[in-house]
């Protein structure tokens, strides 16, 4: 028995966009448990089977404590000064011998949930000045932020569901109760979804694959995958022309009403029915339903982002909340007030698009980045301007991004490439140098991203829960570092950044509830962190007309590249072959994108990566269940174990990202021993939502055969 004192902290969970409150118990350097926070304002106890993985994370031997640099096959460890001093000196020399476009940078996911990347990441952008800026936000919420972009100018002036007090919610491709929600923080779906249904609310949930959510839906519709758009178009439609619109407040403040009318004249319910497969009068109904229901919110995410008609999808979304009264309306959809990072006119950061395009094939920049699709070409292609040296921050691309057999091929040719990361995974094992930060409980930490998102507004401080080693950085260390040394190279000025807390800090007492702008409210960091579960600010609230950042000051309901998109659209409604089989995806609560399989407590168990196959679609092929299939697309082909199971509709299969690591000389041990196979090899990078440039990850047409 040990005699060191326990301890209790409070901490957010950074997993995933739930961020629920976590009560975690240690002893010295050892985690005993990890639980619920009862008294968290926003979960309030509720938590997944990932939150345990936290202390798997912070004792994983295969976590990197210390910068490496690849010698052959073989890792080294070196001192940090002299993985700063090569990595900047190397990308510097990559911008002098090539030019400023040969570094090209790509952010993952992670970052969003670590605010040390958030804070400090821009820094050594800023500090190596290119145009070859891609990300995770390309393979999914891309449509989302240039929706709002176009329509209430601001890229994060995104409404979000008010779930807690709506009477019908209508999801596209979403599946909070396996995903826990996304650009909707909702910690605890289940009982948010069972509340709604108390309260005699309804969910419809409109998917290709009767989902987990589906299964706890009123209704399920089959809709078959990428034709969303058409039946998002036919409700618009139905609406304006049964004269079902209740445009409320707003009335005064839409512009572009009558061009989104005639364009949805020509989107029938019968073209509908005929490219989605739900019956016209099933569409019919909905719209009606979403009408005339007091409190009813339609919801899209990454099925309806992630597809060819993304953009389209997101912003047939919106015009629906729109014309049935629910945008910026209690139980509808709205604008969130967070503490840090309130969005209104002026807040920077509001976005650009199509300022300039792509090297090799021209697709736009939005708020400064590229598409991700198009990485592997700017690698390959040769010519002024191509990629010669990498930096990823957070992020496995080819695991992650479409095409990984191009990537491959694409990482495999750089002349240098540094990862910011702490696993040798199918990415990183391609870097000269990898920079390890802190483990997440050795950093305090500030959900800057997620209550921007969030169902309810919340705030909430948390320190580190150990000490990092003396000879550890964090995050925003490294990026000081770093960008101070490149600076230094290129004989320009640098001045580092203070601490993330600081700039948290600077930022709360500026903001909205700050002394300054609301002395009742008197909001600071310091307040706080005085209350270690955080605090409630309350339900969200009206007022989107006074935040609008569009030049005019109006709802901008007709942006012109998406009207003019339509066509692409109207002209892609062709009849498709009657064998024709198409991909989607599938999420799992235990898992989570590429990088948590490396726990034995989240990957024990039943296998979660097979093949999903409608037995008619398997019996037509003279496939058996459990059997070797062989997956091919334009662009690649794996071999995999199917599973019949009527959860698809017939014409539709599904496998899950994330897996594959055993492909490539990865340093995880437990996930380098998992089966499954990296979908992304089967993803098309020419497959894509051709207005914004986003990854078209699900629909993507494939064969399957006997393997
Ligand atoms: N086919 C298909 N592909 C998909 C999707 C899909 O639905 N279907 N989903 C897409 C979506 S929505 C996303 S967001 C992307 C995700 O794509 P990525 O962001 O590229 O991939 P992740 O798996 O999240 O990789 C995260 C990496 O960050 C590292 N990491 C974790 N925490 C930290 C930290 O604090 N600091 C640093 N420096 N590194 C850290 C991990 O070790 C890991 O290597 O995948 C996309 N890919
Ligand atoms: N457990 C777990 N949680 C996660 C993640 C994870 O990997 N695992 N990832 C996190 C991240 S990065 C994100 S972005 C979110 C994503 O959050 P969600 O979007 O809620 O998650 P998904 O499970 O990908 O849900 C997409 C749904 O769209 C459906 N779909 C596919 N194609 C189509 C289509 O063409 N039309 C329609 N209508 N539906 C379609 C799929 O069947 C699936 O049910 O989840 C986050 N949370
Ligand atoms: S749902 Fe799970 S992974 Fe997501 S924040 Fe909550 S505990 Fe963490
Ligand atoms: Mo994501």
């Amino acid at each position: 028995m040990s005699d060191l004192a326990v301890n209790t902290h409070y901490r957010a969970c950074h997993l995933c966009e739930a961020i629920c409150g976590l009560e975690i118990k240690t002893q010295g350097d050892e985690i005993l448990s990890i639980k619920g926070d009862k008294a968290d304002p926003i979960s309030k106890g509720f938590i997944c089977p990932k939150a345990t993985a936290i202390a798997d994370i912070h004792n994983d031997p295969d976590r990197l404590r210390k910068p490496v640099k690849r010698v052959g096959k073989d890792w080294l460890e070196i001192s940090w000064e002299e993985a700063i001093n090569t990595t900047a000196e190397r990308l510097v020399a990559a911008q002098q011998h090539h030019g400023e476009d040969a570094v090209g940078f790509y952010a993952g996911n992670p970052g969003v949930h670590n605010y040390g990347n958030l804070t400090h990441g821009s820094l050594l952008r800023r500090a190596i000045k290119t145009k070859n800026n891609f990300s995770a936000t390309s393979l999914d919420q891309l449509p989302h932020q240039l929706t709002s972009y176009a329509m209430y100018g601001h890229q994060f002036l995104i409404p979000i569901p008010d779930i807690d007090r709506t009477n019908l919610m209508v999801i596209l491709g979403g599946n909070p109760l396996a995903s826990n929600g996304s650009i909707m923080t909702m910690p605890n779906a289940p009982q948010r979804f069972k509340d709604l249904k108390a309260r005699g609310g309804k969910l419809v949930v409109i998917d290709p694959r009767r989902s987990e959510t589906a299964n706890v839906a009123d209704q399920h519709i089959f809709v078959k995958p990428g034709s969303d758009a058409y039946v998002l178009m036919a409700i618009i439609n139905t609406l304006f022309n049964q004269d079902l619109l209740k445009l409320g407040h707003l009335e005064a403040h839409l512009d572009g009403l009558e061009t989104v009318r005639e364009s949805a004249s020509r989107f029938s319910l019968a073209l509908a029915e005929q490219q989605s497969g739900i019956a016209g009068e099933t569409i019919r109904q909905l719209a009606l339903e979403l009408a005339n229901t007091d409190k009813a919110v339609i919801y899209g995410r990454m099925g309806v982002s992630v597809q060819e008609f993304g953009a389209l999808c997101q912003w047939a979304i919106q015009v629906i909340n729109i014309l049935i009264g629910s945008l910026d309306s209690e139980g509808g959809a709205l604008a969130t007030s967070p503490a840090f990072a309130y969005v209104k006119k002026g807040t920077p950061g509001g976005g650009h698009f199509d300022l300039f395009k792509s090297r090799v094939s021209r697709l736009p920049e939005f708020g400064g980045e590229l598409p991700a699709v198009t990485m592997a070409e700017e690698i390959l292609t040769p010519g002024e301007g191509q990629i010669k040296a990498m930096v990823t921050i957070a992020g496995n691309p080819l695991i992650s991004s479409a095409n990984a057999s191009e990537l491959d091929k694409a990482f495999s040719s750089l002349d240098f490439y540094v990862a910011f990361d702490f696993y040798i995974n199918a990415t990183t094992q391609h870097a000269d140098i990898i920079l390890p930060p802190t483990s997440p409980l050795e950093h305090d930490h500030y959900d800057i991203a997620f209550f921007r998102l969030a169902v309810r507004n919340c705030t909430r401080y948390n320190p580190a829960i150990f000490a990092a080693n003396d000879d550890a950085m964090h995050d925003w260390e490294v990026f000081n570092a770093v960008s101070a040394k490149v600076s230094e190279l290129k004989g320009k000025d640098f001045r580092p950044l203070p601490a993330p807390d600081v700039m948290v800090a600077h930022g709360i007492e500026h903001d909205y509830y700050g002394p300054h702008q609301n002395p009742e409210v008197s909001l600071t960091l310091n307040k706080i962190k005085e209350s270690p579960h955080g605090i409630d600010l309350g339900p969200l609230v009206p007022g989107l007309v006074d935040r609008l950042a569009t030049e005019s000051g109006k709802i901008m309901c007709a942006p012109a590249f998406l009207i003019n998109d339509l066509k692409r659209l109207f002209d892609s409604a062709t009849e498709r072959p009657e064998d024709e089989l198409l991909l989607i995806g599938r999420r799992h609560v235990r898992s989570n994108n590429s990088w948590m399989h490396n726990y034995h407590r989240l990957v024990k168990g039943k296998p979660r990566w097979q093949l999903m196959m409608h037995p008619d679609d398997m019996a037509s092929r003279g496939l058996s269940d459990e059997s070797e299939v062989r997956i091919q697309s334009r662009v690649g082909e794996v071999t995999t174990t199917v599973i019949a199971t009527d959860e698809v509709m017939p014409g539709v299969v599904s496998l899950p990202h994330g897996w594959g690591h055993k492909k490539y000389p990865v340093k995880m041990g437990i996930a380098a021993q998992q089966d499954g196979v990296n979908c992304n090899e089967l993803t098309d990078d020419k497959f894509i939502d051709k207005v914004s440039g986003n990854a078209a990850l699900n629909g993507v047409p494939v064969t399957v055969s006997a393997g």
